[in-house]
């Protein structure tokens, strides 16, 4: 059964592609289109073409997995010029996604007929390219450059009602009825010339529209390649004509394909996509229903968590100790929702649907008929097994038990009950309801049902979920630990923090070590013994500098939360550094780097060698979204890839730690993590 076939409406030729699971445009689609529209060209009876999409979406876009492989014609720059050049009326058909490739064919035919739920995209900025077929042309003259700019430059979809608005979409059809309604629209434009083509528009554009862009965007675009490309192809082509046009467009397309980061960004792209599956676990194992969903604490962790499952519209009992925590903790809830309806991201309607589905108690019996239950206390082993002991006595047979622990062991939390099968990690990251990381972490007695039914739970309600096996800190914050330890110890050799988070924030990181340390809270961890000062953190802890939260930390902070250098650190850290005796040396960005990222590479190899990770880009997936790590350098493992595992060993080698085997011997052998 070839992919692409036709069928013939009296005088409209449709030519339907079935390619699952997202109708990507590979080779064969392409070559399939083509014979299409050469049937239709060479039939006096065919007045108009439609071209629609089986399954479960329009085109998703061209074959990313072919981008590695030889081309094979047609290239799509030539099909969609093809489709653009028919002399009869070729009418796109569009239900779930037209993206990249694929809103570049809609945009190549003379018409486009969309249902409301579809969305159409140029998401190619996201794999660090361009739209590579026209896009950058032909949707700035069907669109206008503002919107051509939002689209392409930041890669997020709109809405087909929103299409129709920008004369993107043509016509809305009928939910269950989008081929009639295409079939028909083709039919009553079928003698209406000119024919509309896009390419031969002209569009007319301020030219301060661009620079503007760029920046109100600018802290959004640092660092990434694409996004200033998209926006120069688009400014230097705006008033060329479409055969000038595209060849600038191919040009950008090609320096971004050859570049390292768009390689990353589709190295994170399928590294996302296969996080959520389990080696060992079968794709149609049958799941656990949970339709009801239990939080115990309902402090910022528990309320962020259970603010998933309501804003998934999963019912949630959420439970307290004391009445005037449970109140502030459900007022929380209520505000992040409302500062969200502010902002227009939802409706009020949507605020109290979500809040609708909370039920606050403070009796741990009304857990007894969730199907999933979470516990988000204390980060305290006593603390967390004593709650587990009492859930055992009262969730349903079959409910999941979850711990939000961050570091502690989950074998051990769940050796408090009779159910350890029953027994997971489900490691979220604040602000939960924002952050798309969670850490599935499986103990040795979690059962396969309970950890496919978790994966894809966490799917519904919109995260990425990575296995981690039980070690201290899974597997991110087992990464942190090491890099937090050295930028200690560099500021005892003579850096200061600003050197240490300037090299990471160049790196790309959203912030540097310091900085998060004092984000987080100083004290995280602190013996709270202000008379006990064995490091530098103790001094600032002994000193009230906490961080942020009390406006001192590594930096002193103004109102506005804004950091700058503390004198008072410096004074500490040199003080520190006297008694301790501790050898001072210049210290280059390089070192730093060597010292603060290869050594988390280091601590990734010995995760991967002890099987703590299922594979490498599970590890890249876990820093990309869970820790900022800049998705334009892959993640940790990626990025040692692209550095260079020798290099890799040679500067941990020369700093004096001990390598990790597997990172040594894949060095050896000139392998690659990935
Ligand atoms: N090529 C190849 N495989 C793709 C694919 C694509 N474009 N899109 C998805 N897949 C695979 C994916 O890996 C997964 O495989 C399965 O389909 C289901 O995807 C010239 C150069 C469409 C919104 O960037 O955003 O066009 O894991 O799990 O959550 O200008 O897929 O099952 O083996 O994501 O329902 C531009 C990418 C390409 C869109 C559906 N297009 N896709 O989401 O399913 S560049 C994109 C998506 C381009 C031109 C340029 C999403 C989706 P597996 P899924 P989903």
């Amino acid at each position: 059964m070839s992919i692409v076939t036709t069928e013939r409406q009296d005088d409209v030729l449709v030519i339907i592609s079935n390619n699952p699971p997202v109708n990507a445009l590979g080779a064969a689609v392409r070559q399939g289109l083509q014979a299409g529209l050469e049937e239709a060209k060479g039939d006096d009876g065919i007045k108009a073409v439609v071209i629609r999409c089986e399954g479960r979406t329009f085109f998703a876009g061209a074959d990313i997995t072919e981008f590695t492989k030889p081309p094979v014609e047609p290239l799509l720059p030539a099909l969609v010029d093809m489709i653009e050049a028919s002399d009869k009326p070729v009418v796109a058909a569009i239900h779930g996604t037209a993206l990249g490739g694929g809103c570049e064919v809609a945009l190549a035919c003379h018409y486009r007929v969309a249902v409301p739920s579809a969305k159409i995209g140029l998401p190619e900025v996201k794999l660090g390219l361009l739209p590579g077929a026209g896009g950058t042309q032909r949707l700035p003259r069907v669109a206008g450059v503002e919107l051509a700019l939002e689209m392409t430059a930041k890669g997020d979809p709109i809405s087909a009602g929103k299409a129709k608005e920008a004369g993107l979409v043509d016509a809305l059809a009928g939910e269950d009825s989008l081929v009639a309604d295409a079939v028909a629209f083709a039919r009553d434009v079928a003698d209406k010339r000119p024919l509309p083509r896009a390419s031969e528009k002209s569009v007319a554009a301020d030219p301060g529209v661009f620079q503007a862009f760029r920046e109100k965007n600018a802290k959004r675009f640092r660092g990434f390649d694409a996004p200033a490309e998209i926006i120069d192809v688009i400014e230097e082509t705006i008033s060329k004509p479409y055969s000038e046009g595209v060849q600038r467009e191919r040009n950008g397309f090609m320096k971004l394909m050859m570049g390292t980061q768009s390689a990353a960004q589709r190295h994170i792209f399928f590294a996302e996509r296969k996080a959520s599956k389990i080696d060992d676990v079968p794709d149609d194992i049958q799941l656990r229903d949970v339709k009801k969903v239990g939080v115990i604490g309902a402090g910022t962790m528990g309320g962020g968590i259970s603010m998933n499952f309501l804003s998934a519209g999963i019912p949630v009992t959420i439970v307290e100790m004391q009445q005037d925590a449970l109140d502030r903790g459900v007022a929380t809830m209520r505000k992040n929702y409302e500062n969200t309806a502010k902002k227009g991201r939802i409706t009020q309607d949507q605020v109290e649907q979500a809040m609708g589905l909370l039920t606050p108690t403070l009796s741990m019996e009304d857990l007894g008929d969730c199907d999933l239950i979470i516990e988000a206390v204390y980060e305290s082993m006593d603390v967390k097994k004593d709650v587990f002991g009492k859930l055992d006595t009262i969730a349903k047979p079959g409910a999941i038990l979850a711990s939000n622990t961050s570091y502690l062991d989950v074998n051990e939390i769940a050796a408090s009950t009779s159910r350890p099968g029953d027994v997971v990690g489900m490691h979220f990251f604040s602000p939960a309801n924002v952050m798309k990381l969670l850490e599935v972490v499986r103990g040795d007695k979690t059962d396969k049902d309970v950890l496919a039914t978790v994966m894809a739970l966490s799917k519904k309600i919109r995260k990425v979920a990575v296995v981690a096996g039980v070690c201290y800190g899974f597997i991110g914050n087992r990464m942190l630990i090491p890099r937090q330890l050295e930028a200690q110890k560099l500021l005892m050799e003579g850096a200061t923090p600003s050197q240490v988070d300037k090299v990471h924030v160049e790196f790309g990181m959203p912030m540097g070590p310091f900085q998060m340390s004092d984000l987080a809270g100083v004290d995280i961890g602190w013996h709270r013994d202000p008379s006990r000062i064995e490091s530098i953190r103790d001094a600032l802890c002994a000193e009230d500098r906490w961080g942020q939260k009390k406006g001192a930390g590594f930096y002193d902070y103004d109102e506005k939360r804004q950091p700058s250098p503390s004198p008072r650190v410096a004074e500490i850290i040199e003080d520190f550094r006297k008694k301790s005796g501790a050898e001072q040396h210049e210290i280059t960005d390089q070192e730093i780097i060597e010292r603060t990222l290869y050594t988390m590479v280091n601590e990734g190899a010995k995760i991967l060698a002890e099987g703590k990770a299922q594979r490498a880009s599970d590890i890249d997936v876990v820093w990309i979204y869970g820790y900022g790590w800049p998705v334009y350098r892959g993640g940790p493992m990626f990025w040692a890839d692209t550095v260079g595992l020798k290099t890799i060993v040679e500067g941990l080698e020369k700093h004096g730690f001990d390598v990790a085997p597997l990172l040594k011997e894949k060095a050896e052998k000139g392998e690659r993590f990935n």
